[in-house]
């Protein structure tokens, strides 16, 4: 068996979150790890419905999601997170929240240029043209790991590689 644990990642719009933790999530699986998914944007259509991207919403959407963490890992379940998260405060609080023993930050790095090539929503395009307000890395600030539990660059490393640290890192903490 397994414990607990939540792996928390952050990093910009189009840096590969979400890509990452569903990968993750299925290589997890394979190995026969109970894991949960817990996804921005999919959290902001239900339990976080409502909550804007203004810094205090932001705080508070990063806030419960933590805390929604803490009870799968206390049930034995990997929690997975993919929030931008921009806020170091805010991670040190959902760290806290969740017990560091149990805690993995993942820092998904790249340069906002090349989320800006990919802008695969068309966000950015819309950040700049100022239709939409306080995007994170246009007109709203991301705060990057000082230091992360893991880190990977997805604009110099393929998936797969990515996948291959992150794994390690979580078996790592998962099996001692
Ligand atoms: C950042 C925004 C914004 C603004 C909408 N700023 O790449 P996506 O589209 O699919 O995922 C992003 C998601 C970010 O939600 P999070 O809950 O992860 O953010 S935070 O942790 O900061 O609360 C993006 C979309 O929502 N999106 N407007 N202004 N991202």
């Amino acid at each position: 068996g397994h414990r607990g644990l939540c792996i928390w990642f952050t990093g910009l719009s189009g840096a590969g979150k979400s890509t990452l933790a569903n990968a993750l999530e299925q290589r997890l699986f394979e190995e026969g790890v109970h894991t949960y998914l817990l996804d921005g944007d999919n959290v902001r259509h239900g339990l976080n419905a409502g909550l804007g991207f203004d810094k205090e919403s932001r705080q508070e959407n990063v806030r419960r999601v933590a805390h929604v963490a803490k009870l799968f890992t206390d049930a034995g379940v990997v929690a997975i997170t993919a929030l931008i998260s921009p806020y170091r405060d805010d991670r040190a609080r959902a760290r806290e929240v969740i017990s560091s023993e149990s805690f993995l930050e993942v820092y998904v790095e790249c340069p906002v240029e090349v989320c800006i090539t990919r802008d695969p929503k068309g966000l950015y395009e819309r950040a700049k043209s100022g239709m939409i307000k306080e995007f994170t890395g246009v007109s709203s600030p991301y705060e990057p790991p000082l230091s992360p539990d893991i880190m990977v660059n997805t604009s110099e490393m393929s998936i797969n590689d990515c996948i291959e640290r992150i794994v390690e890192g979580v078996k790592s903490k998962l099996y001692r």
